[in-house]
């Protein structure tokens, strides 16, 4: 078995509640701003998730669910492709602005044990890398406001958003990532909080660490090597949902025993 290199890192769900707290906040600014009386509630925008890209989770909001609501399409014969396009991309620039606001107004924290297991990593000489659907401008905002400007330099690959056509579920990030780094997939860990999260990174051979949140907490995540409420501090244990974990908080020692696992 290699030894561990790498730890790399999804973003939305697993680094911070941005889904809930940022994601889909920005989407009902967007959409306000735009004229639009559409509003995302918590309930639906589960329903949504299970589309990964915020373009794409707006196609399908009103491909699969407008027409349900109002008994009519949206866009057509209104609208040629292109424009549909157009329309797509100025909502999702708008929720991208409204979005990094959010941010830099300190709207979202990162999940417990994550500034913890980022040190005890650097101070280790751990490679670190993020693997993210969302757009690069949207990672680079949550880790600006959160840990300060110098901790984009942690991550030596930031992989996001269209940098690959197809997203999560697919493995395509992952391995993306991998290839950047130069590294093997028994040479990393990954770290996800969702169902189309695991199929990426298992899809990319990657033993993956779950950590849920309410969005994802009925997921299936049989393919993970362990479940997890979240990453613990020493004052905060974690409850351990899957797979065996004897610590209170997850540590770097439990991240080398599960990968020689
Ligand atoms: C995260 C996502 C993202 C965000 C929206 O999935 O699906 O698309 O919800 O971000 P994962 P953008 O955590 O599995 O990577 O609007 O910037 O696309
Ligand atoms: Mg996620």
């Amino acid at each position: 078995m290699s030894q561990l290199k790498a730890l790399i890192f999804d973003v939305d769900g697993t680094l911070a509640d941005t889904e809930r707290d940022g994601h889909l906040v920005a989407f009902n600014m967007a959409f306000e701003e735009a004229g639009r009386d559409w509003h995302w509630s918590l309930e639906l925008y589960g329903q949504l998730l299970a589309v990964t890209g915020g373009k794409e989770r707006i196609r399908y909001y009103l491909n699969d669910f407008y027409s349900d609501e109002r008994g009519e399409d949206f866009s057509s014969p209104v609208m040629t492709d292109a424009a549909f396009d157009d329309f797509v991309a100025g909502l999702h620039a708008a929720k991208t602005r409204f979005y990094m606001q959010l941010m830099a107004d300190g709207a979202v924290p990162l999940r417990p044990g994550v500034v913890r297991f980022f040190k005890e990593a650097r101070d280790a000489g751990l490679r670190m890398a993020i693997a993210t659907t969302t757009t690069p401008a949207n990672v680079t905002s949550l880790l600006t406001h959160t840990l300060g400007a110098e901790s984009i330099d942690w991550f030596e690959v930031i992989a996001a958003g269209d940098i690959v056509p197809a997203k999560k579920p697919a493995p395509d990030i992952y391995d993306y990532v991998l290839e950047k780094m130069n590294l093997k997939a028994d040479q990393c860990l990954a770290f996800e909080d969702s169902h189309n999260g695991l199929l990426s990174s298992c899809g990319a051979d990657l033993k993956t660490i779950v950590t849920i949140n309410d969005y994802t907490s009925d997921h299936d995540f049989s393919d993970a090597i362990l479940v997890l409420s979240d990453l613990g501090e020493p004052n905060q244990p974690m409850t351990v949902l899957q797979g065996t974990c004897d610590e209170a908080y997850f540590n770097l020692a439990t991240a080398q025993k599960i990968h020689q696992a």
